[in-house]
C-alpha cells in the first residue's frame, strides 16, 4: 500500500490541474464535491447500499461515507469535511490516516449541517458536483453540475493516472482470484448460488462490494446477457458456465468474463477456444489512434467466420453482417471504458466540450465511439449466443442464412463471452486480466 503514496501525489496534481483549467475557463472560484446522502427505502427505516458520487471518489479512496464534502480551489490543498457522527447504532468510520491523508486538509463534522459553516461564506461562484441539488441550494450554490464542467471532467476521466492504473491492477488481481475459485466450483459441479459464494469468498467481497451484480450462468442461462438470478441447485447435466464478475479496489472496478465447457472434448469447448483466440488476436491489432467503433466492426467479421466454422449460418462476411445475422448472435457492444464506474462515462465524447458521436445505427448497444489513446482502459468482450428472440426477428434473406440444426445443437450451452480489461500505452497494450495469469 505504501507504494501508492507517490502515485497518489501525482494523481492529485493531475486532478488539480484539470480542475484549475476548467474552473478558469468557466470563471469559477472552485468546486464543492459531495460524497452523497443515504437513500431511504420507501416506507422503511433502512437505506439502500450507499454508492458514492464518482467525482468524489476520484479524489479520495473514501467509498463508504455519505455526507462528506470536498472543497476544491485553485492554489489550495483539497479540503475534506469528513463525516464522523456520534452514533451508537452503527460503526462510525475511523479518522482516516492513510497514504492519502497528508495531501488533503481534513476536518471532521459530526452532523451534516455542520458542513456549511466550514465552507467559504459565499459559494455563489462555486460549482456543486453531486446528486443533491436541494442540498446545494441550501448551501447557496446555484451552479449545479454545470454541463461544461461535467463534460470536461467526464472526457478526461478516460485518461487514467498511474495511481488509477495501480488501483485497477489490484482490482483485476482480486477478481482473478474469484474467477479461479468459481471455475473450480463449476468443475466441482456446484450450483450457480454456490459458485457465487465461492467467488465472493475468494475475493472477500460482499454482494454490495462487487462493482456490478455478478453474472453466474450455467447452461442455457449463459445466453441471458444480464442473468442475475441464481439457481440453488445444479442442473442434472452440466454443459457450460459463463461468469461475468469483477472486483473493486479504492473505488476502481475490474470487469472480467470467462466461459467454460464442462466437457473439454465437446464442440462447445472448441467454440470457447476459438472465441478466446479471436479476442486475443483482436487485442493484438490495437494501436493508439484507432477508433473503438472500428474494433467492434472488425469483431463482427470474426463472428461471421465463426458462424460458418461452427455451422450456425452460411454466407459471406459482408452478407452476414449487412443482414444483421452477426448482430443477432453478438448483440452487445465489444466493450466500454472502465474505471471509477464499470461502464465509465464519456464513451461517446470526442472532445472536452463533450461533442457526441453516436454508435452506428446498426450497433445501438455499442458504448464507446472514441479514438483509442494512451492512458485509456477499456474492456474487450466479444460474445456469441443463441438468443431465440433475436434469431426469430431475422426475416427473409437473413433468416435463410441460418442453419437451424447447428443452432439447435448449441442452444443448450447458451453462449460464450470472453472479456479482458486492457490498458493502452503509447508503445504496447497491457492486458490487466491475462497478465495475472487467468487463462
Ligand atoms: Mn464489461
Amino acid at each position: 500500500m505504501e507504494r501508492l503514496a507517490p502515485l497518489y501525489q501525482a494523481h492529485i496534481a493531475e486532478l488539480s490541474q484539470r480542475s484549475d483549467t476548467i474552473l478558469a475557463q468557466q470563471g469559477l472560484d472552485g468546486m464543492v464535491i459531495h460524497s452523497g446522502q443515504p437513500q431511504r427505502i420507501f416506507l422503511d427505516d433502512m437505506d439502500y447500499p450507499f454508492k458514492p458520487n464518482p467525482h468524489f471518489k476520484h479524489w479520495l479512496p473514501v467509498i463508504d461515507n455519505p455526507h462528506c464534502v470536498l472543497l476544491i480551489r485553485p492554489g489550495h490543498k483539497p479540503a475534506l469535511l469528513f463525516y464522523r457522527p456520534v452514533d451508537f447504532w452503527h460503526k462510525v468510520p475511523p479518522l482516516p490516516t492513510d497514504f492519502w491523508t497528508e495531501f488533503v486538509d481534513l476536518q471532521v463534522i459530526e452532523k451534516p449541517e455542520q458542513a456549511r459553516a466550514l465552507l467559504p461564506a459565499s459559494l455563489a461562484n462555486f460549482a456543486y458536483i453531486g446528486e443533491h441539488p436541494e442540498q446545494a441550494s441550501e448551501w447557496g450554490l446555484t451552479r449545479i453540475n454545470p454541463k461544461p464542467v461535467m463534460d470536461f471532467l467526464h472526457y478526461h476521466r478516460a485518461y487514467k493516472t498511474d495511481y488509477e492504473l495501480a488501483c485497477m491492477r489490484i482490482a483485476s488481481e482480486v477478481a482473478v482470484c474469484g474467477h479461479e475459485a468459481a471455475r473450480d466450483a463449476f468443475f466441482g459441479q456446484k450450483s450457480e448460488f454456490d459458485i457465487q459464494l465461492a467467488y465472493l469468498c475468494a475475493t472477500q467481497h460482499g454482494e454490495n462490494d462487487v462493482p456490478y451484480g455478478n453474472i453466474v450462468a450455467l447452461n442455457e442461462n449463459s445466453a441471458i446477457l444480464h442473468y442475475t438470478k441464481l439457481q440453488k441447485t445444479a442442473p442434472e447435466q452440466l454443459r457450460s458456465f459463463l461468469l461475468d464478475a469483477g472486483a473493486s479496489f479504492h473505488g476502481y472496478a475490474s470487469d472480467i468474463t470467462r466461459t467454460y465447457a464442462f466437457d473439454p472434448q465437446s464442440k462447445f469447448a472448441e467454440l470457447v477456444a476459438t472465441m478466446d483466440s479471436h479476442q486475443q488476436a483482436l487485442i493484438d491489432t490495437i494501436t493508439p489512434g484507432m477508433r473503438y467503433t472500428d474494433l467492434h466492426l472488425a469483431m463482427h467479421q470474426r463472428v461471421a467466420q465463426m458462424l460458418r466454422q461452427f455451422d450456425l449460418a452460411a454466407g459471406s462476411d459482408e452478407a452476414l453482417i449487412a443482414n444483421g445475422v452477426t448482430a443477432a448472435f453478438f448483440p452487445h457492444g465489444l466493450g466500454h471504458q472502465i474505471g471509477l464506474q464499470v461502464h465509465d462515462v464519456g464513451g461517446f465524447m470526442q472532445d472536452p466540450q463533450g461533442t457526441h458521436l453516436a454508435a452506428p445505427d446498426e450497433h445501438p448497444a455499442l458504448r464507446c465511439t472514441r479514438l483509442i489513446e494512451p492512458g485509456m482502459v477499456v474492456t474487450i468482450e466479444p460474445g456469441l449466443y443463441i438468443i431465440d428472440s433475436l434469431l426469430n426477428n431475422l426475416k427473409g434473406e437473413a433468416s435463410s442464412m441460418l442453419n437451424q440444426a447447428g443452432i439447435d445443437a448449441l442452444r443448450p450451452y447458451g453462449g460464450v463471452r470472453i472479456e479482458d480489461d486492457i490498458v493502452i500505452h503509447s508503445d504496447r497494450v497491457e492486458n490487466l486480466t491475462r497478465d495475472l495469469g487467468l487463462a
